[in-house]
């Protein structure tokens, strides 16, 4: 029997290519080059089956190159990548890859909120620097972290996460803000209060992003967002590039409107706004948050799962179109 043909349209772990293909003719790129759209496409064309990464768009476009295509498996919990109505409307199954990153996801949310009010990052650079030869009483003095407010906009799994973090671990008081509320228990678990977006910027001292990039939050924190923060705070995005527009933060951070960001996720990335790269009050971290080997081995076994689970046995694992199955 002739094997159904997929693509991996990223290099991912040796085993996952070795697994895929026991049940699939696989094309991969394991030297990880640089695919533009057209390439990207051109590849789908003839293939049942696609493993991408939140690099990869997948739109009408795209579609329109690879009739026969079935399912793109994401690895990845987010899916702005893909253009799900355009997906749905050809038949195409989209999965993505939650649960998996959620703690993963969360402690790193929590360490850059730490790096970023304890400014860890400068101050290693001061002494990489040569620059310390003495101490001083205020030097690289930051934010409380224990006891202070910790705000939330975009309470799913992983703000949950790091809600529960900072309630339990380090005694603060937690707020957040999501396009619905929480269940009582869910809230009890995490110690948290909804309040309104406004009440959440003008009274957080740690602001998390956690929502999903979408039309609808693109620029959720611009300028008159920034205005709202009080000056101590700190301004933390583990979510998407887009949800924040950096060049009105690098001015807030210029300018001192706020005290620190940290920052996962860009706008335009793997490009960085040149005026966050002059800034010192700015941990910048290149999308990494569900980087550890355990989490991404499970991103990935994750996804292939996916594949495997529809275009063998007729059962993907995390469907997120599953109206394309009826
Ligand atoms: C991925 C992420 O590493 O899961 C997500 O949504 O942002 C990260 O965990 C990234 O999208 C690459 O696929």
């Amino acid at each position: 029997m002739t094997k159904a043909r997929i693509l991996v349209a990223r290099a991912v772990f040796p085993e996952i290519i070795a697994l895929l293909e026991q049940h699939f003719e696989v094309e991969h790129n394991q030297a990880d080059e640089p695919w533009p759209k057209e390439r990207l496409a051109g590849k789908l064309a003839g293939k049942v089956g696609a493993f991408t990464t939140g690099g990869e768009r997948i739109d009408a476009d795209v579609l329109a190159v690879a009739p026969g295509l079935k399912i793109c498996a994401n690895m990845a919990v987010g899916y702005n990548n893909f253009d799900l109505a355009a997906m749905t409307q050809r038949g195409v199954l989209a999965t993505n890859t939650p649960d998996v990153l959620t703690e993963s996801t969360a402690d790193f949310g929590f360490a850059l909120l730490m790096a970023t009010a304890r400014r860890l990052t400068e101050s290693e650079h001061y002494l990489r620097a040569g620059k310390w030869q003495r101490w001083s009483y205020d030097m690289f003095s930051g934010s409380e972290v224990h006891g202070s407010t910790l705000g939330i906009l975009g309470m799913g799994r992983i703000g949950q996460g790091i809600a529960r973090r900072g309630a339990h671990g380090f005694g603060m008081n937690v707020i957040y803000h999501n396009r619905s509320r929480l269940a009582p228990d869910l809230e009890a678990q995490c110690k948290a209060r909804y309040v309104g977006k406004e009440e959440l910027l003008r009274a957080a001292d740690h602001l998390v992003l956690v929502l999903p990039y979408s039309p609808a939050s693109h620029h959720a924190i611009g300028a008159p967002e920034l205005a709202l923060m009080k000056p101590a705070a700190n301004l933390i995005n583990v979510a998407r590039g887009g949800v924040v527009d950096d060049a009105a933060l690098a001015a807030a951070l210029r300018d001192k409107r706020i005290a620190a960001a940290g920052l996962d996720v860009f706008e335009g990335e793997p490009k960085v706004h040149p005026d966050l790269l002059t800034v010192p009050n700015v941990v910048l971290t290149p999308h990494i948050a569900s980087a550890t080997v355990p989490t991404r081995k499970a991103m990935a076994n994750l996804a292939a799962d996916n594949l495997i689970g529809f275009l063998v046995h007729g059962k993907p694992v995390t469907p997120l179109n599953p109206e394309v199955l009826k």
